[in-house]
């Protein structure tokens, strides 16, 4: 049976021309700086943001931790949206590896975190209270139905951590799904922040990574960090020829995820029992409720995948899925009839 995956689009597998060009990459000890993929790669990713030097690391994850850790030290502060995959979903590392304090605000459903919020959120200088270092943002954000960032947002921001002396990271796991949703140049959604980490494994279907980008002096801190948290993978070109070919040839094709996730949420839109707001969907992430049908979300996840479709159950009641590489129009309309038939309290 041909499955169709909906669970996230960390599933998608390198395309032919990223195994040949893993199969050819030219290699050498990356810790040694001595591989010219993962330089060719490091540089290029830097390029695209408009930022001075990359670091290839080997999770969105270890992106964000890497580049936290750099920005921090023990007993110092972040703030960072209560929905943010760096607060909900990486293990609480900061603190566990960092000794990083995580001070949430709320995330608005637009993703955003409220200017007043992040001021009434930095600590005056007492000797009670961490120091406030940093501040996180998530574009496009994952828990927040995809949503993009824009850059006068991000700006504003930016500009707030500057007149009180702190720092500004963005988790970019899907930044260029917020590019092409927005139709802006990726540079301007990164232009204001200090760092940032962009995934390839992810909508850019490469196997394996993420780039750290920022400031030459920013990245040779982070090179150091990441080699502490044992990331210095040696002859990683082999992972970073992937890459290569994710940013050369993977990002305008997000615009046919995007169709095929709207389609989607149209589609699911119009069964009995399904809620959900196509307007809410922005990028390659849909979430509905499942509560009009009487039945749990497992219990559907259940029923799809006995058909072949797979989706992520995230409440009792909620169910996510996420279009991307390999996924076609056909098999949006296959899961709709799919969802269809399944979603009857029977
Ligand atoms: N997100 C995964 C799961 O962990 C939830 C997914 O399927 O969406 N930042 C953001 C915004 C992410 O969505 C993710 C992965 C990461 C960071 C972490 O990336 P990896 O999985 O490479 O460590």
């Amino acid at each position: 049976m041909h499955v169709v995956d909906l669970r996230s689009d960390t599933v998608t597998l390198p395309s032919d021309e990223m195994r040949e060009a893993m199969a050819q990459a030219e290699l050498g000890d990356d810790v040694f700086g001595e591989d010219p993929t993962v330089n060719r790669l490091e540089r290029m990713a830097a390029e695209r943001v408009g930022k001075e030097a990359g670091l290839f690391v080997a999770s969105g994850t270890m992106g964000n931790l890497t580049s936290i850790l750099t920005h921090c030290r023990r007993g110092e502060e972040v703030i960072l949206g209560d929905q943010s995959h760096t607060f909900i979903y990486e293990g609480g590392g900061i603190a566990a590896l960092g000794g990083i304090h995580p001070h949430t605000i709320p995330n608005q459903p637009d993703g955003t975190l409220r200017l007043e919020d992040i001021e009434a959120a930095i600590r005056p200088d007492n000797v009670h209270f961490p120091r406030t270092r940093l501040i996180c943002l998530e574009n496009t954000h994952n828990r927040c139905c995809g949503v993009p960032l824009t850059p006068q947002y991000t700006g504003a921001v930016a500009d707030l951590a500057r007149r009180r002396g702190l720092g500004i990271h963005l988790d970019g796991a899907r930044l260029f799904n917020a590019a092409v949703a927005l139709g802006v140049n990726v540079k301007e959604l990164a232009a204001s922040v200090d760092s940032l980490s962009i995934c390839l494994s992810k909508g850019l279907a490469a196997p394996v990574g993420s780039v750290i980008c920022g400031s030459k002096a920013f990245i040779a801190e982070a090179r150091r960090v990441r080699k502490v948290l044992g990331g210095g993978m040696r002859q990683a070109g082999v992972l970073a020829a992937a890459g290569i070919v994710a940013l050369e040839k993977m990002v305008d094709r997000l615009r046919e995820d995007h169709d095929n996730a709207r389609r989607l949420a149209e589609g699911i839109a119009g069964i009995e029992g399904l809620a959900i707001d196509p307007a809410n969907v922005h990028t390659d992430i849909v979430y509905f409720d499942v509560v009009g049908t009487g039945l749990a979300a497992d219990t559907l996840i259940k029923r799809l995948s006995d058909r072949g479709v797979r989706m992520l159950s995230v409440g009792p009641k909620r169910i996510r899925a996420v279009t991307h590489y390999g996924i076609t129009a056909d098999d949006i309309e296959r899961t709709i009839g799919v969802l269809e038939e399944v979603a009857k309290p029977v």
